[in-house]
């Protein structure tokens, strides 16, 4: 049967109009992939599985939000959308614009978004936009114009992009037969972690699903929910979640606050090592989509949270090929060598 997005699927739990005409690229619908080698690194004994989200059409979750967004603007008469981002908010937005035939503009911090994305809001024909300042001082640009000019805001901010996120949720629960007993996602502008809890609450009241407890993970360098204010210039390898004042804050402290679960934060260093580990499996994602990983790791090791025969889901939000500067970070470029059969021999066994 041919899959046709998460409208399709699930309208009738969205509150979106309900004859409204889909705009999608059969987003959603992705695997939750077990992922035993990495539990057992985390020194737990636990069932682990990653919500793999990097296979959505352009890499990332946004899809999810940005079907229903995008559809809502058309419906609504929108000839165009606007959004900030680190990056890959742009190319969905940019993606599902051409999809409308709508036009994209998209107002990135300049020198601060990973190629992949970048290339991908190109290549959809958006007009991209770079600013010296951060995500923040864009977001605030951003609320400003659609204010000011007919042009649909479609951050997170924007309620129709929860209305498509929370499918994710769904589809643990329709996958799992319930809840996980936590859920474990990095955390940005806090808008999927906001979503994800309306999904589960959703389905728990209509379904008896039961709730997750959420792990919401930030970089230590941009961990605004942590340290309990904003950061004004936050810095993280991590760069889809480099943001000091997150939009829905207040609603992620709730999430994990009323699910019994908790936000902490992880270093460079071990969102590198949890992407590492993630690959290890045949997972690649990019940084800041290893964070609930990292995170994990670190309240599993201090003893906060005790996992031992618990079912946890951890969501990994893009693909590692949005981000290929990794050779820069991890690696130094493979050598070149000639072509020739002694010479390549001698360094496959050797070294
Ligand atoms: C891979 O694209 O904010 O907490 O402008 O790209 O809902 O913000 C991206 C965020 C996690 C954090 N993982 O999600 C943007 C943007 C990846 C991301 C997040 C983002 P939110």
């Amino acid at each position: 049967m041919v899959y046709h997005g998460i409208i399709h699927r699930y309208k009738g739990l969205l509150d979106i109009p309900q004859n409204i005409k889909a705009i999608s690229l059969a987003e959603g619908n992705t695997p939750l992939i077990p992922a035993p080698a990495v539990a057992k690194a985390l020194g737990a004994s636990f069932d682990l599985f990653i919500k793999f989200e990097g296979l959505n059409p352009t890499g990332s979750f946004k899809d999810r939000g940005m079907t229903t967004a995008v559809s809502e603007a058309a419906h609504s008469g929108a000839k165009a959308v606007i959004c900030a981002s680190t990056g890959n908010t742009a190319a969905s937005a940019a993606a599902y614009a051409a999809r409308a035939d709508m036009r994209a503009v998209v107002i990135i911090p300049a020198g601060k978004v990973a190629a992949g994305k970048l290339a991908g809001a190109i290549a959809y024909g958006a007009d991209v936009i770079q600013i010296d300042g951060s995500f923040d001082d864009a977001l605030t640009l951003v609320i400003k114009l659609s204010e000011k000019h007919p042009i649909a805001l479609v951050n997170s901010l924007n309620p129709f992009r929860l209305q498509g996120q929370k499918t994710a949720a769904f589809e643990i629960c329709d996958a799992l037969g319930e809840a996980p007993d936590w859920l474990a996602l990095p955390v940005g502008n806090a808008g999927n972690i906001t979503s994800y809890w309306m999904g589960f609450t959703q389905y728990n009241t209509l379904k008896n699903t039961r709730l997750p407890q959420v792990l919401g993970v930030q970089a230590a360098g941009a961990a605004p929910l942590v340290l309990g204010y904003p950061i004004e210039k936050p810095e993280t390898v991590a760069t889809a979640i480099r943001i000091g004042k997150p939009a829905r804050g207040e609603e992620a402290l709730s999430a994990a606050q009323v699910s019994n679960g908790m936000i902490v934060s992880a270093t460079d260093e071990e969102i590198l090592a949890a992407q590492d580990l993630l690959a290890a499996s045949g997972i690649w994602v990019e940084p800041a989509s290893a964070a609930g990983i990292a995170g994990l790791k670190n309240k599993i090791n201090d003893g906060t949270i005790d996992l031992e025969g618990k079912q946890v889901v951890a969501v990994c939000t893009g693909h590692g090929l949005k981000d290929p500067d990794i050779i820069a970070a991890k690696f130094k470029q493979p050598k070149i060598l000639p072509p020739d059969l002694m010479t390549l021999e001698k360094e496959i066994l050797h070294g």
